[in-house]
């Protein structure tokens, strides 16, 4: 972890335990604080050493209290006050609010009467039935804890693809740095971009695979070495497991082929190559037609491939397809007929279509966030704040008057602004289906988009397909409510949902978020399939919060998705003909 994780981490410790508590504000102060460090630069370290706790409350949302709590674990490596509430509420707050339905109050409550400490304590506690005789608790209330453990205690084996990915990123730079090593690349679930990340998995082409492993075991990064060998190493950096393979330059594309999978794509692979009398491995394509025994080793008959990807896929009657595709979803077929889709890549992205401002519970200002957007390259803008409604709560929304009122600081701001700048909202959709915004309101609005955020269990097919048949909408946001490794969401018929949504000029959005990444891409295929077009946004409530883009790109790819499908790929005038502005 980085210092500006660490220190985020415990601030929003902090806020668990004030929460469980029953302190008000407070805790909401402490996760605003938190968020600012996680997404800041320069890490605080640097700043306390140049400028001093006075640097670090320059920071947004950071005033002295917290600075100075800052400031004491640099130099203590503890925070007085936090070892204080957990000795008071000695729980493994983590573990236990990562149940849903268990939030930091629940906890709390649990404590206190039960001695819940661990998520085993709360299965039993669950299992003999105490939980329904705690005030303030039923007997569904304890079914639905039950029923949602084995979730979270699968899920947290697993980290997010935005957690995952800039630890890739930055294993690869470290090893290009290596003189011993010839190639590197990615492999694994974190090639293929899955939302979420068992461990990362890194390859290596080498002729001197010891010189490669031992520079890795330095890496500054790494914090511990797990297994170390002669051509291969794990090693633990900011929480993950990272696995480096190194293997001769003569078979690295055959390597990471195998190592990318899916399994599911690697055995279909393997099962085509048996029909074309040849077999295919970690080290390469192999001719065994005049072989008697093909599984006699794993290099045996002729070998016809294996320094290139593209000469293994080759050699299979294939094309090179990209990682993504990799679930064995029809891919192997469209490849060996020459029919694989043309994906999207992160520059056709034209434009945001679901940002927040600090109208709601954004940071920053309009023309801060257009300002931003303008120089990340974007075309055109769409400003889309909470309205007041089902699901927003702690007052974050703004009522019909008050989007008015943003509605016309937005068209000033536009004026000036280097992008095209439209008004939007991010409309709540109701358990039935209905929007949390007057019908005349919306009409004068840009681009609606409309998300659940309430309600998120069973199926959502009917609320949603309700939502996309209102004739204001323009976007259906995060359709299924998931939050990785938190909750499922909805379950969702995306062909009976993407059908509508085709009928009635709706986008179905790609929410880039890297906790949600919602539509998945599974269902951007099947949605595409039925005639959908998708949006993909950040739904940033920053600027920084423009680079997850990439996310929601690489999630669209999962689902093949070509420049075509996307909203926001279009030009400003296409995009303005699709909303009919
Ligand atoms: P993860 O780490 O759980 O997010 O998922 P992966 O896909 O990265 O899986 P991992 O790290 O266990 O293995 C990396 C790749 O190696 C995997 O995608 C395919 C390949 N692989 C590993 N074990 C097997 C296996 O038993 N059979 C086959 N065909 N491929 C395997
Ligand atoms: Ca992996
Ligand atoms: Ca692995
Ligand atoms: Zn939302």
């Amino acid at each position: 972890m980085s210092v500006n994780d660490e220190v985020a981490t415990l601030l929003e410790e902090m806020a668990d335990h004030l929460e469980a508590r029953d302190v008000e504000f407070k805790p909401n102060v402490y996760r605003r604080a938190a968020d600012s460090v996680r997404a800041h630069a320069v890490s605080m370290a640097t700043l306390h050493e140049e400028a001093g706790q006075e640097a670090i409350e320059e920071l947004e949302d950071v005033g002295e209290a917290i600075a100075s709590k800052t400031v004491e674990y640099l130099e203590t490596g503890t925070i007085e006050e936090l070892e204080e509430l957990r000795e008071e509420l000695p729980v493994d707050m983590d573990a236990l609010t990562a149940v849903e339905g268990v939030g930091p109050k629940t906890v709390g409550a649990l404590y206190d009467a039960l001695g819940v400490e661990t998520l085993e304590d709360l299965e039993a506690a669950a299992e003999a039935g105490e939980i329904r005789e705690v005030p303030g608790f039923g007997a569904k209330t304890e079914a639905n804890i039950l029923e949602n453990i084995p979730f979270a205690r699968e899920a947290r084996k697993r980290s997010l693809l935005g957690e995952a990915r800039p630890v890739a990123d930055r294993v690869v730079s470290f090893l290009e740095s290596v003189d011993a090593v010839a190639v590197v690349d990615v492999a694994g679930s974190i090639r293929r971009w899955r939302p979420t990340i068992g461990d990362v998995d890194v390859l290596v082409a080498s002729d001197d695979p010891e010189s490669v492993v031992g520079a890795f075991e330095g890496w500054e990064a790494a914090e511990g070495v797990i297994e170390a060998g002669t051509s291969k190493a794990s090693v633990r950096a900011q929480g993950l497991r990272v696995d480096l393979r190194v293997v001769v330059p003569d078979e690295f594309g055959a390597a990471l082929q195998y190592f990318t999978g899916s399994k599911e794509h690697n055995v279909a692979v393997r099962n085509r190559a048996i029909g074309m009398d040849l077999k295919v491995n970690e080290y390469g394509v192999f001719d065994v037609s005049a072989v008697d025994d093909a599984d006699a080793g794993q290099r045996v008959g002729e070998r016809v491939a294996g320094e290139t990807e593209e000469g293994v896929y080759e050699a299979l009657g294939m094309a090179w397809m990209p990682p993504e595709l990799r679930e064995n979803r029809g891919e192997v077929a469209a490849a060996a007929e020459g029919a694989l889709p043309d994906l999207l890549s992160v520059d056709d992205v034209r434009g945001d279509l679901h940002v927040h401002t600090d109208w709601s519970d954004g940071h920053h200002s309009i023309a801060e966030m257009a300002e931003a957007a303008a120089a990340f390259g974007h075309d055109y803008l769409v400003i889309a704040d909470h309205a007041t409604g089902p699901g927003m709560v702690g007052g974050v929304g703004l009522d019909d008057d008050e989007l008015r009122e943003q509605l016309a600081e937005v068209r000033t701001v536009a004026a000036d602004a280097d992008v095209d700048l439209l008004a939007g909202v991010e409309a709540n959709v109701g358990a039935e289906g209905e929007i949390s915004v007057g019908d005349d309101l919306l009409a004068e609005l840009d681009c609606v988009v409309a998300s659940p955020h309430s309600d998120l269990d069973g199926d959502g097919t009917d609320r949603l397909v309700a939502a996309v048949e209102h004739p204001a909408v323009d976007v259906l946001g995060h359709p299924t409510g998931r939050m990785l490794n938190q909750r499922p969401g909805h379950d969702v018929d995306v062909e009976r949902l993407a059908a509508a949504a085709a009928d009635h000029d709706t986008a179905l959005e790609v929410n880039a978020n890297p906790r949600r990444l919602d539509l998945s891409g599974a269902h951007v295929k099947l949605a595409i399939e039925a005639g959908a077009t998708i949006a993909i946004n950040t739904d940033a409530h920053r600027p920084e919060s423009y680079e997850h883009i990439r996310y929601g790109v690489h999630t669209a790819r999962r689902g093949w998705a070509e420049p075509d499908d996307v909203l926001n790929c279009r030009d400003a005038d296409g995009l303005r003909a699709f909303l009919g502005i």
